[in-house]
C-alpha cells in the first residue's frame, strides 16, 4: 500500500497546491481553499483505490468536497481487489496564509490501512511537539519551563538556543510569557502549526518545539508526519463548549486528562504523508508559476518503507510554451 501511494499522494498534494496557489494574495480564503479542495478530490480519482476520508472538509451536510466518510479512488472501476485505505486531509492548512500571500501554507493529506488514523472531531488540541532527538524526553503534563530544559539537553543546547513555535492567538498569552521567561526563542505563527511541527522534525529548519493549542484533526496529520521522521507529538483535547465535548466524548474522546501520543493519534501500521508548498516556507518552497508551467516542492514520506522524499517537480502545462527547465 505503502509504495503505490507514497509517489501517488504527492501528485495529489502538487495539483491542490498549484490551484490554491493562484489565489495568493487575493484576499479570497475561501476560493483558496476550494480550489485546493477540488484538485485533491479530482486527483484522488485518478488512483486506483478505495479511498475513505476519515478527516476532511466537515461533515457531509456542511462540505460539498472530502467530507467525513466520503469514498474517494478510482475503486469503483470495477476494482475489487483494489486497497482500502483512510485518508486524512487538509486541502489547504493556512487559509489565510495563502489569502493574504504570507509564508508557510501546504497542502497536505495523511493515509493509511483502515483504522491506521483516529477520528478527531473538529475541536482543538493542545499539542507539543518535537522531532527524533527529543522524542520521548518531554511530557506535555509538565510546564513548558520544564520541557524546554529536556529539549535543550537532549538537543545538547542551550534554552536560550531553542526555538519554539506559537500560533498567534490570545489563548496563548501565558504561554508565551513563560516562554519568554524560560528564555527561549520564539516564532510566532499566525497560522499552521501542522507544517511547523514537521519543520521540528527536520534539521536545519531552525525550529525545535510546537506549543500551544490548534485544530484537533491537523494533529492527527501531524502524528502520521511525526511518525514518519521519528519526531513526537503530544496533545489533549480541548473542547471549547459543551456541544463539542459532547460529540467528543461520543467519538471516544471524552476524557480531557488523557495524553494522546503520536502512536494514539496515528496506530497506522503502514502510513504515508505527502505534503507540498504553497507559499515559500521554513519546510518547503512555494508554488513558482513561470509561463507555460510551475515548479512545486514537497515531502512525501513512508512509515514502513522509511523513506522521506523530497520532491522538485516542473509541471508544464502545455507542449507549444513549454517552460524552460532550469536545474
Ligand atoms: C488555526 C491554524 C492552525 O488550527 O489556528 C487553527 O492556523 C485553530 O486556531 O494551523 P484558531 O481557531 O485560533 O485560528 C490549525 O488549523 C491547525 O492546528
Amino acid at each position: 500500500m505503502e509504495l503505490l501511494l507514497a509517489l501517488e499522494m504527492v501528485r495529489v498534494t502538487e495539483a491542490a497546491a498549484i490551484e490554491s496557489a493562484r489565489f495568493m494574495g487575493r484576499g479570497q480564503r475561501d476560493a483558496a481553499d476550494a480550489a485546493a479542495t477540488e484538485a485533491m478530490r479530482r486527483t484522488m480519482d485518478e488512483i486506483d483505490f478505495a479511498g475513505r476520508i476519515v478527516i476532511g472538509e466537515g461533515e457531509r451536510d456542511e462540505a460539498p468536497m472530502l467530507y467525513i466518510g466520503e469514498e474517494v479512488g478510482r475503486a469503483d472501476h470495477g476494482r475489487a481487489d483494489a486497497p482500502a485505505v483512510d485518508i486524512a486531509v487538509d486541502p489547504l492548512e493556512g487559509t489565510n496564509l495563502v489569502a493574504h500571500g504570507q509564508a508557510g501554507a501546504i497542502t497536505v493529506l495523511a493515509a493509511s490501512e483502515a483504522g491506521g488514523l483516529t477520528h478527531a472531531p473538529d475541536t482543538y488540541m493542545e499539542k507539543l511537539c518535537v522531532g527524533p532527538i527529543a522524542a520521548g524526553k518531554v511530557d506535555i503534563r509538565r510546564s513548558p519551563t520544564e520541557n524546554l530544559g529536556h529539549i535543550a539537553k537532549a538537543l545538547g543546547r542551550k534554552v536560550s538556543d531553542i526555538t519554539v513555535v506559537i500560533l498567534e492567538r490570545p489563548r496563548h498569552d501565558a504561554l508565551i510569557a513563560e516562554v519568554r521567561e524560560a528564555g527561549a526563542r520564539i516564532k510566532l505563527i499566525g497560522d499552521g502549526d501542522l507544517s511547523a511541527a514537521i519543520s521540528c522534525a527536520v534539521s536545519g529548519t531552525g525550529v525545535h518545539a510546537v506549543m500551544g493549542t490548534g485544530g484537533a484533526p491537523e494533529g492527527v496529520i501531524t502524528a502520521a508526519a511525526l511518525r514518519c521522521l521519528g519526531g513526537e507529538i503530544q496533545a489533549r483535547f480541548r473542547y471549547r463548549n459543551d456541544e463539542e465535548r459532547a460529540r467528543g466524548t461520543r467519538m471516544g474522546h471524552g476524557d480531557e486528562d488523557r495524553v494522546y501520543l503520536t502512536e494514539d493519534l496515528a496506530p497506522g501500521e503502514n502510513l504515508v504523508f505527502a505534503a507540498t508548498g504553497v507559499t515559500p516556507g521554513d519546510l518547503l518552497q512555494g508554488v513558482r508559476f513561470f509561463g507555460g508551467g510551475a515548479r512545486t516542492h514537497s515531502l512525501t514520506m513512508a512509515y514502513q518503507t522509511k523513506q522521506v522524499r523530497f520532491i522538485d517537480t516542473v509541471h508544464m502545462f502545455d507542449r507549444t510554451s513549454p517552460p524552460r527547465v532550469r536545474l
